[in-house]
């Protein structure tokens, strides 16, 4: 918000400025029936510096579930994941399918 006064000659702005946190992205894999459940380990080890132990836990949950969370971040990091993710897959023939989503 920008207050303008005109005193003489001289012009004073009283402003205040709002700092609002950036949207935040969700990135989400999704399961289907054809990329092996090791490619997906290694997608989640390498492009988001999972764990062996975790990522085997993430991509179980997208196996059973359908879905899951691979990370939450700013929107161009969000996009860049997703993109790396659908590359490297494809480079590989694999359907992987990955997709973010804003976080309410
Ligand atoms: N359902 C796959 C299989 O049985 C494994 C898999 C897991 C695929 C997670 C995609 O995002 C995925 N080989």
């Amino acid at each position: 918000m920008t207050t303008t006064t005109k005193q003489d000659d001289f012009v004073l702005e009283a402003t205040r400025t709002e700092m609002r946190r950036p949207p935040l992205y969700k990135v989400l894999l999704l399961n289907d029936d054809f990329t092996p459940m090791d490619f997906v380990v290694a997608v989640l080890q390498k492009c988001f510096s999972m764990n062996r132990e975790r990522a085997i836990q993430v991509m179980l949950q997208v196996h059973k579930e359908g879905m899951g969370t691979c990370g939450v971040f700013t929107k161009d990091v969000a996009s860049t994941k997703v993109e790396q993710v659908v590359s490297y897959a494809r480079q590989h023939q694999h359907p992987l399918a990955c997709v973010m989503e804003e976080t309410e």
